[in-house]
């Protein structure tokens, strides 16, 4: 696999030498400052690689491997008739990155949010912090504290029981942490992020239920996938962050099935996928080296995070990588042997691009500010652990 880390810009508190020094060949990153839906030109592109590879000539080199993310503006997910500029520019953004040698693209189609959860300092049993997602604590805040119509029919008479007790127990304080936990997974969100706003985003998916997001989604791929295909882009879909629909929006990449659909829909390699063990890992039902095994040639990229489901199973916490409830041996290996085979059938990436997803907030990074899930140390410690392992399981493949 090709090594590489998230890395947000110049602004990261993680730098690109943190980053090479961590053992990475390449960096994932966006150029966040351009607003969702406007064209991402070929200047401010090439400004971004020369500030990646500014240091090539003295040190080891680091590459833009992968675009996470190039994101869809929510007027192509609501099918509204401006979707079709938006469209556009999305098609001219990846022209642009491909006429700069970048082929990898990802994206997603989550509603509104993007990953989301309740405690973004959960403190593990060693003193490291952890993100984590509470299931009745979720329920609180859209209840009691955001107060989203309807949200109630969501949930069964004991959650609405419990939430109700755990907003009536909770502080000031830890009321407005939930609140701030849950808004950082809206991209762009900021103190000034007003519930008003964001409950009239909510509401413009009133009409807009599973079937109709699906359709959007395959409807955006059918018109972007012909020029990513013409161009050489592979598009790779990022699955939904927890998989599951939360908030009354509908979700439609969390499963095996969601992604053969989307497959099927425009049947190209450039409709391809973002392996997310972390994301897809939360749900017991997801097979994780069945679906490497069936989707392999379409994996563009590789998030290799895990999860550990709690007491109450709708819970989670971002456990070490090694002591979650994905096993990563039978994954890493059935993501190695989809290598072997593109080797063997002599194609042109053999090397997946993967980066050690989120880490914990540990040792000399607790002190610091950091991106939540994206401090130095604790992804520097999954992507040894995972490098460990896939020496090993490389080795064995080639004896046998
Ligand atoms: C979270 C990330 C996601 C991901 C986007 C891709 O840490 O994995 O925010 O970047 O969903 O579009």
């Amino acid at each position: 696999m090709k090594h590489t880390m998230r890395w947000y810009g110049p602004k990261d508190p993680v730098s690109l030498m943190d980053i090479r020094q961590a053992g990475c060949s390449g960096v994932v990153t966006a150029l966040h400052q351009i607003p969702v839906g406007a064209v991402w030109t070929v200047e401010a592109i090439k400004e971004r690689i020369s500030i990646v590879e500014k240091d090539n000539q003295n040190y080891s080199a680091l590459t833009w491997d992968v675009v996470e993310s190039l994101p869809v503006h929510e007027d192509i997910k609501k099918a509204l008739p401006s979707r079709e500029k938006y469209i556009e520019n999305y098609k001219t953004s990846l022209r642009n990155l491909a006429a700069c040698g970048i082929n990898t693209v990802c994206y997603n189609f989550m509603p509104v949010l993007d990953w989301t959860r309740t405690q973004l300092d959960y403190q593990m049993p060693d003193g490291a912090k952890a993100l984590r997602f509470v299931h009745i604590d979720f329920a609180a805040f859209e209840i009691y504290i955001l107060k989203r119509p309807g949200a109630e029919k969501d949930y069964d008479e004991a959650t609405l029981a419990e939430a109700k007790i755990r907003f009536e127990t909770m502080t000031e304080e830890e009321k407005s942490n939930l609140k701030r936990n849950v808004m950082q997974g809206l991209p762009g969100s900021d103190d000034a992020f007003d519930f008003d706003t964001f409950l009239e985003l909510l509401a413009e998916y009133k009409h807009i239920g599973d079937k109709e997001l699906r359709e959007n989604l395959y409807y955006f791929m059918q018109q972007v996938g012909p020029v990513a295909t013409e161009v050489g882009v592979n598009m790779c879909i990022h699955p939904d962050d927890p998989p599951r629909p939360i908030m009354g929006l509908p979700r439609v990449l969390s499963t095996e099935s969601d992604v053969a659909q989307l497959f099927a829909a425009y049947d190209n390699p450039a409709n391809g996928l973002t392996f997310c063990t972390g994301s897809f890992g939360v749900r017991p039902d997801n097979n994780l080296p069945q679906m490497v095994k069936r989707f392999g040639n379409r994996i563009h990229f590789i998030h290799l995070r895990t999860t550990k489901r709690e007491e109450d199973p709708r819970n989670f916490h971002e456990a070490p990588h090694m002591a979650g409830d994905v096993d990563f041996y039978p994954v890493v290996e059935a993501l190695l042997l989809e290598q072997k085979r593109r080797m063997e059938a002599g194609e042109k990436v053999t090397a997946i691009p993967m980066r050690p997803d989120h880490g914990h907030q540990m040792l000399d990074d607790l002190g610091k500010t950091t991106y939540p899930g994206y401090s130095a140390i604790g992804r520097l410690r999954g992507l040894a652990e995972l490098r460990g392992m896939e020496i090993a399981i490389k080795r064995q493949i080639e004896s046998i």
